[in-house]
């Protein structure tokens, strides 16, 4: 054997890489893996707002490159891409690799003959807890909104109400506009923030929901990165009495010194992570123990193959998992997260925001949810098709996330 040369290895290899992109009620990017003996490998690719830049990745300098590599070779696959393009990490650059992982993942899987949950080490529970999200305009229709999800099930639910005086709010959907989680528009739409009106207005949320539904409901709620450090803290003391099962993002974890500052102020138990997408964003949170969730997805995080390995560095200090489970994650990337989710030891709690029908006809799925908790399914690989025709009929649409702003005008994290 040549130095520096892998020459054994099994003899399938991949045959065909292409990209398909599709609208289904929003985008989706989706990597369709091939081999020379037939079967047919998935991966979500998609980065919300900026679909095109992780399609342009796989199909111009990922799909050459993998035609004709051993299909069984995942760890060095993962490898050679995220060394071998010698630029590394970054959202567009860990999404095409996470799309090629999983897709060698579900490869795999099938070609055993298994779910793919039975081949990252099998059940270590019998299903998998979710929560879903309730949101309303005021706090009567935020209750509804949770009695809804209630009947649907749902033993802990996200909460997110508009901020009185201001309107909008993150997760919450504007009166006739049917979604909360907006990617709309051929330019961004601007949303306004004021942080002390919102700081105020949390606790009383809450302590409409302590007192209308009890103790035992588990609420979540997501700052989406809006707070400074100290604001934070304060929110996190205010919360304390009504025991939050966490909250989210509460600012911008990039400066990982933040949650720090945030920990040693509040027992409130902190979430965060869906925006990065390597072990390295973890590292200083882990090591301070400053977290107690992380929220990557496997579409952003590097795969299967990344996302575990963030995952058991995790298991280190107790941090457990939420996966991130947007709709702008496809059924694809879903699929991956409840197979992941069924077989980790350190599982929290799985997110589920519920794509619409249409989705469903460019994806068929082998997981299903009822009572709160999914299944992965037992079908072969990740359990997921792709339907070419159906997805023609839903061609890309350009659609962005909002833009923030302060009261005064100035740009601020949505
Ligand atoms: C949200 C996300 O799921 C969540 O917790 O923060 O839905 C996020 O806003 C989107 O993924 C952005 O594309
Ligand atoms: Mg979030």
């Amino acid at each position: 054997m040549r130095p520096g040369r892998i020459q054994e290895g099994s003899d399938v290899k991949i045959a065909s890489a292409d990209v398909v992109i599709s609208s289904p009620g929003r985008n989706f990017v989706t990597l369709v893996l091939k081999t020379d003996d037939g079967l047919v490998g998935l991966g979500d690719a998609t980065v919300n707002g900026r679909e095109l830049a992780v399609a342009s990745y796989l199909r111009d300098h990922v799909a050459p490159i993998l035609i004709g590599r051993d299909a069984h070779a995942i760890e060095d696959t993962w490898q050679y891409l995220y060394r071998g393009a010698y630029w590394r990490r970054g959202p567009i650059t860990m999404a095409a690799i996470a799309a090629v992982d999983v897709a060698l993942w579900d490869l795999k899987a099938q070609a055993a003959g298994l779910p793919l949950y039975q081949i990252l080490g099998g059940r270590s529970r019998n299903a998998i807890r979710a929560y879903g999200h309730a949101y309303g305009t005021d706090l009567d229709e935020l209750t509804d909104s949770v009695r809804a999800l209630l009947e649907q099930g749902f033993g802990a639910v996200r909460v997110q109400v508009s901020t009185p005086g201001i309107g909008g709010g993150y997760g919450v959907a504007e009166a006739g506009d049917g979604g909360y989680e907006p990617a709309r528009g051929q330019r961004p739409v601007e949303e306004p923030f004021d942080p002390g009106r919102y700081v105020r207005s949390v606790p009383a949320m809450f302590d409409k929901l302590r007192n209308t539904f009890g103790p035992e409901l588990d609420l979540l709620h997501d700052v989406h990165h809006r707070l400074t450090p100290i604001q934070a803290a304060r929110l996190g003391k205010s919360l304390e009495g009504y025991a939050p099962y966490w909250l989210e993002d509460v600012s911008p974890a990039e400066n990982q010194a933040a949650l720090r500052l945030v920990r040693q102020h509040t027992t409130v138990p902190l979430a965060t992570g869906e925006t990065f997408n390597s072990v390295f964003d973890y590292l200083q949170l882990f090591a301070d123990q400053s977290i107690d969730y992380v929220r990557s997805s496997v579409t952003h995080a590097g795969g299967i193959t990344g996302l575990r390995r963030i995952l058991d560095m995790a298991a280190v200090g107790q941090v457990k998992s939420a996966i991130h489970g947007p709709t702008d994650v496809s059924p694809v990337g879903l699929a991956a997260a409840l197979h992941l989710d069924l077989a980790l030891h350190n599982f929290g709690i799985q997110e589920f925001m519920q794509h619409v029908d249409l989705t469903f006809e460019v994806f068929d799925v082998g997981y299903s949810f009822a009572n709160g908790y999914f299944q992965p399914g037992e079908r072969p690989g990740l359990g997921v098709s792709l339907d070419a025709r159906a997805a023609e009929r839903f061609p890309y649409r350009a659609a962005y996330l909002p833009v923030g702003r302060l009261l005064d005008g100035t740009v601020h994290d949505w």
